[in-house]
C-alpha cells in the first residue's frame, strides 16, 4: 500500500497529480483545503498506468444501476472528473458520511458517470441519491404485520418509551381489530413505566409489568393469537454490563426480529457503531432511528445503518405521540441525507 500527500491549487490539479503518480486504482483518503491549497491525501496497491480501467466497485454491484436515469455507465477518468468527484467527496463528508462509505460512493460515481456528468450538480446529486437509496434498500423492511412483540432497547433517553407509545397508536389505527398490549420492564427505576402506564390508559389499552422472563410467555397470552406486545425496557448506560445482562435475561425467548435497538440519529457514526456493538449481546434483528428531526448530518446515520447491515424499520421525527413516526422510505431518507438537500424527514 503506498500512500502519499498531493498539494496544488485546484481539486482538479490535485487529482490530476494523483492520477499521475498512482493511477485510476486511488482510494482518496482525506481531501482539504490548507492555506488556500488542496491537500489531497491518496493511498493505492501499487502505481498503475493510467489508461487501466478502474476495478469494479464493492458497493452492491450487482443491485444498483448501471444506467441511472439516463445516465449513461462510463468508466471513470480521474483526471477528466476531477472537480465533480472532489465536490461531490466533500459534500457526503459534510453530510457526516463515514470515509470508507464516501469513498467507495465516490469511487463508484467515477467509474459509472462521465465528466461531464460528474461535473453537473445535479446529475451528480441524482446518482448519488441513487446509489444511496439501493444501499438502504437492501437494508430496510417494513415491520411484518404479524410480528407479535417488538421490544424497544437502546441508550438512556434514546426514545424507547415514546416509540413504543407511537408504535401502538399507529397499530390501533392502521390495524383495527388487532389486541394491542402495552408492557414495561423498566421496574428498576423509580416512575420509570409510570409513563408508559400513561400512555396506556389514554389509548385504552391493558399495561403490564414485566418483573421476570416468565412474564413476558404470560402477557403474549394474554395479548392472544395475532395480538402485538409493545415492549418498553430501561435505558442501558454505556458501562452499565450488569444492565445489559440482566435486560438479557428479561428477553430470553424473545426473538431476534422482535428486538428493535434504536439509535439516536443526531449522535455520530461512531457513537451508534458503538452503540450497535453493545447491544450486540441481545441479537437485535432491526433498528430504529429517532431524533431525526434534531439532526444536521444525516450522513452518519446512513452509514452506521449501511456498516450494521440490519434493517432500519422506523424514524423518529419528532416527540409527538403518534404523529411523529415515519416508515422507512429509501428514497427519502437518500434525498434527506445528500448535501444540497435542506430540512427534515418531512
Ligand atoms: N425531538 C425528538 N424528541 C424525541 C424523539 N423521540 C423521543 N423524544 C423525546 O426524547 C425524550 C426521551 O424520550 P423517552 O421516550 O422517555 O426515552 P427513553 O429511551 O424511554 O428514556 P429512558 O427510559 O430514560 O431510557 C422525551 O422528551 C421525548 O419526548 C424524537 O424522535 N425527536
Ligand atoms: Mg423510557
Amino acid at each position: 500500500m503506498l500512500i502519499k500527500t498531493f498539494k496544488a491549487s485546484t481539486a482538479t490539479q490535485a487529482l490530476a497529480e494523483v492520477r499521475q503518480a498512482l493511477g485510476p486504482d486511488t482510494a482518496l483518503l482525506e481531501t482539504r483545503r490548507v492555506g488556500g491549497r488542496i491537500e489531497v491525501l491518496a493511498a493505492a496497491e501499487r502505481p498503475r498506468p493510467v489508461t487501466s480501467r478502474p476495478p469494479a466497485n464493492e458497493i452492491g454491484e450487482t443491485s444498483l444501476p448501471r444506467n441511472v436515469g439516463g445516465i449513461v455507465e462510463a468508466g471513470g477518468n480521474i483526471s477528466d472528473s476531477a472537480d465533480g468527484a472532489a465536490e461531490l467527496y466533500e459534500q457526503l463528508r459534510a453530510s457526516g458520511f463515514a470515509q470508507e462509505l464516501t469513498q467507495r460512493i465516490v469511487s463508484l460515481a467515477r467509474e459509472r458517470l462521465v465528466q461531464r456528468q460528474l461535473a453537473d450538480p445535479q446529475l451528480r446529486l441524482r446518482y448519488t441519491r441513487r446509489v444511496i437509496s439501493g444501499l438502504l434498500r437492501r437494508t430496510t423492511a417494513v415491520m411484518a404485520a404479524n410480528t407479535g412483540l417488538v421490544a424497544l432497547v437502546g441508550a438512556p433517553g434514546v426514545g424507547k418509551t415514546t416509540t413504543a407509545a407511537k408504535l401502538a397508536a399507529h397499530a390501533l389505527v392502521e390495524q383495527r381489530g388487532r389486541r394491542v398490549v402495552l408492557a414495561s420492564a423498566d421496574t428498576r427505576r423509580l416512575g420509570g413505566a409510570e409513563q408508559l402506564d400513561g400512555y396506556a390508559r389514554a389509548f385504552d389499552v391493558p399495561f403490564y409489568l414485566v418483573r421476570e422472563p416468565n412474564d413476558l410467555a404470560r402477557i403474549r397470552e394474554r395479548a392472544g393469537e395475532g395480538g402485538l406486545v409493545l415492549l418498553d425496557t430501561p435505558g442501558v448506560p454505556r458501562a452499565d454490563r450488569r444492565g445489559l445482562a440482566a435486560l438479557a435475561m428479561t428477553l430470553r425467548g424473545v426473538s431476534s426480529s422482535e428486538i428493535e435497538l434504536l439509535l439516536s440519529a443526531d449522535s455520530d457514526s461512531a457513537t451508534m457503531a458503538d452503540v450497535i456493538r453493545r447491544f450486540q449481546p441481545l441479537e437485535p434483528g432491526a433498528l430504529c432511528a429517532t431524533r431525526t428531526d434534531e439532526t444536521v448530518r444525516p450522513g452518519h446515520l446512513v452509514s452506521a445503518v449501511a456498516r450494521a447491515r440490519l434493517p432500519l424499520r422506523h424514524l423518529g421525527c419528532g416527540p409527538d405521540v403518534p404523529e411523529d413516526l415515519e416508515p422507512v422510505d429509501p428514497n427519502k431518507l437518500a434525498a434527506w441525507a445528500v448535501p444540497g438537500v435542506a430540512g427534515g424527514m418531512r
